[in-house]
């Protein structure tokens, strides 16, 4: 960041005033020519986890998990949603709480990883929550019109309950939720912690169409949990957080339904963070990668973590380049 003293000039003569204005102006013309840093982590007042974005009317909305464990206790409290907006991806404005755990009756505790899409003018906000009359976690859907929220239940009751998954292996299995929408209109929602599902979802994007089945990584992806799906050029990209600690690994394929063809590590562990949860989103022409580390000192960590924003590069052949996490960010261009 670039800080500047003032300084107290002496009364010059006209001569000299005039080369001390034009040496200004020489100045200020250098620093609006250069590009200005977002630095990462982008929000720095408030511990953001597990972001997801989306692109409306000129804008990328972020949605973020909100942590506010105390510090030093090793496990997520997390009671609501953060909205942030930005028109460059560098400057990001607080829009405030869209939805809470509170806003779902059928729900107790633990507002983990959102997801937001919109779809014929409306909003839909995804996310996983405890069950208040079963084990666990389910994952329900509330609806704005506006991007912002307020967000409100759309259904009283779980869109994908614990109970709807095909042999989970633990009762956090039903959470992470990630919607995409194909080209031709159909929707599907993905969800899963160590082993991947996913599902149709019906025009109305608050009902399932159809039962809930396992997506098919091989053993090498080490698939933990995390899952987010994008297409470009008709090639279909999973990517997921693979092992623990994290990283992001991806998939190819040219299917939403499979078969995927592992791909390899996209990101590496994030900093001071046994998690990293990705988002991939496209805006004015850049790629962008967007992750959580827990790089905020003294207090920041694993249940105290913060949101990032690196450029994301494909390669000719389609494959993407490894992400370079930085603590610069990304920067907005110079004005034309
Ligand atoms: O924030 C709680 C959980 O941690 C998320 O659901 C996972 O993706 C991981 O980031």
């Amino acid at each position: 960041m670039l800080r500047f003293q003032s300084v107290t000039i002496p009364n010059p003569s006209p001569v000299k005033a005039k080369r001390q204005i034009v040496f200004l102006a020489h100045f200020a013309f250098v620093l609006a020519a250069l590009p200005l840093r977002a630095d990462n982590p982008i929000i720095t007042d408030v511990f953001t986890a597990d972001p997801t974005a989306i692109v409306h009317d000129g804008a990328v909305y972020l949605y973020t998990g909100h942590d506010e464990s105390p510090e030093r206790n090793p496990h997520y409290v997390m009671n609501n949603w953060l909205c942030f907006s930005s028109t460059d991806m560098a400057r990001w404005t607080p829009r405030g709480s869209p939805v809470a755990v509170k806003d779902f009756a059928w729900a107790r505790s633990d507002a983990w990883a959102c997801e937001v899409k919109e779809r014929n003018g409306k909003f839909y906000f995804y996310a996983p929550m405890v069950q208040r009359r079963a084990p666990g976690y389910g994952i329900g859907v509330a609806v704005s019109d506006s991007p912002t929220g307020p967000f409100t239940d759309a259904r009283g009751s779980a869109l994908i309950t614990h109970q709807m998954l095909p042999s989970p292996p633990h009762n956090w299995s039903n959470i992470d939720p990630a919607v995409f929408i194909d080209d031709d209109g159909q929707a599907y929602i993905f969800v899963g912690n160590s082993k991947c599902y996913y599902a149709k979802l019906k025009g109305d994007m608050t009902e399932l169409d159809g039962g809930v089945a396992v997506v098919d990584l091989p053993g090498d992806a080490r698939y933990t949990e995390a899952p987010w799906v994008h297409k470009r050029n008709g090639l279909y990209y999973l990517s997921f957080a693979s092992g623990f600690p994290e990283k992001i690994a991806y998939a190819t394929s040219s299917s939403v339904n499979g078969p995927w063809n592992y791909r390899g590590i996209l990101a590496e562990v994030a900093g001071n963070s046994n998690t990293i949860h990705q988002a991939i989103v496209d805006f004015k022409g850049r790629s962008y990668f967007i992750y959580h580390n827990g790089s905020i000192q003294p207090s920041g960590g694993s249940f105290r973590r913060s949101v990032c924003v690196d450029y994301l590069y494909y390669n000719p052949d389609g494959t993407i380049k490894r992400v370079i996490q930085t603590t610069e960010g990304t920067s907005l261009p110079p004005a034309p």
